[in-house]
């Protein structure tokens, strides 16, 4: 009866083990993940377009293959993250309609410019870096697809961290005008990579519940605090100042204290006034619309095939 399945479910997620797609869950518990791991593939989808944007315009042929590379891994992610989504009976189709319409959202780093390719560098050290500090964790997720998937995406992830460091470090160790534009880059890329860890915890809605289910392992600020504390002493070996004052060691609490994101930025690019948001979303309905023909036509290759 439904009392012993409910009791089944609450048994596995309190011994932090996986709930598999076809094990009971509630209804809550299955549109939450269905959220967070759809607002993850889009996130990867849509995070294709600011770094693409740099593609044809590489420095060096070496530089280029490498950019191709990374985007499209990024594609390979979203494709996981959807196929664990599909899993819990949605369709694809269905995502990326709420993705173009606007009802499900995507992370708000990526309604943000890239105005040099010294941004493909900050996306990578910082970008790539808070998404690491946010999926490792989520690779023990209480969801099983999504948890396997994070897996293997925490890997590529961390070679495009290293990626992103790499190229930086090549443009310190280059002229003053170099150095400069990565100083420029970092400035305009630290707060918005801290706001990718979402709310501060007394105003995350989610949090609390997600955590109880074992979607969430950490709060938002724990993950924040422990992305600073790392970067902070790869900001100094790069030899470039994060753009906050308040950013001091604080011995007592054994971690590095830091200023206030502008919250209200936050909430009004996720709400869809960031700088970007209108030019993403257009440009991937055009893509899903210009790409229509092909999902038609393999379609009607595979019912031919069936007929046969
Ligand atoms: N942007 O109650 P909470 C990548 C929304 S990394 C937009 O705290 P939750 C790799 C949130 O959805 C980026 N919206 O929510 C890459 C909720 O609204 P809702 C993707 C945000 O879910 C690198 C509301 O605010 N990574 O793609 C954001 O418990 C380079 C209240 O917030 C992931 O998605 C935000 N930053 O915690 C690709 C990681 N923050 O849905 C290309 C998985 C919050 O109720 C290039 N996701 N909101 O209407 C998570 O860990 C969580 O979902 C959080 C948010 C931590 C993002």
């Amino acid at each position: 009866d439904d009392l012993g399945l409910e009791e089944r479910f609450e048994r596995i997620v309190a011994r932090r083990d996986r709930i598999e797609p076809r094990d009971w869950m509630p209804e809550a518990y299955r549109k939450t993940v269905i959220r967070q791991v759809a607002q993850h593939a889009h996130s990867e989808i849509i995070g294709m377009q600011p770094e693409g944007n740099w593609i044809g315009r590489a420095p060096s042929l070496r530089r280029k293959a490498i950019l191709l590379a990374k985007v499209q891994d990024e594609a390979g992610h979203g494709l996981y993250l959807y196929s664990a989504t599909e899993t819990l009976g949605v369709s694809r189709d269905e995502l990326t309609e709420n993705l173009i319409s606007g009802r499900q959202k995507y992370s708000s780093i990526f309604n943000y410019p890239t105005l040099s390719y010294t941004d493909v560098g900050t996306i990578g050290w910082l970008v790539d870096g808070a998404a690491i500090c946010n999926q490792v964790p989520l690779c023990r997720t209480s969801f099983g697809p999504y948890g396997r998937a994070m897996i293997r995406i925490c890997k590529e992830e961390s070679f495009h961290q290293r990626q992103g460091y790499e190229l930086l470090m090549t443009m310190m160790r280059g002229t003053d005008a170099q150095r400069e534009m990565v100083q420029e880059s970092v400035n305009r890329f630290w707060w918005p990579a801290l706001m990718m860890f979402g709310p501060p915890d007394d105003s995350s809605p989610n949090t609390a519940q997600s955590m109880a289910w074992g979607i969430k392992t950490h709060t938002n600020d724990e993950l924040r605090q422990k992305f600073v504390d790392m970067t902070v002493p790869q900001a100094d070996a790069l030899g470039v100042t994060l753009p906050d004052p308040d950013l001091v060691w604080n011995e007592e609490r054994g971690h590095y204290d830091l200023g206030t994101p502008d919250w209200d930025e936050f909430w009004s690019v996720v709400g869809g006034n960031g700088p970007c948001n209108t030019q993403r979303i257009e440009h991937r309905r055009r893509a899903w619309e210009d790409g229509a023909w092909v999902r038609e036509a393999a379609m009607a290759y595979a019912e031919k095939e069936q007929t046969a």
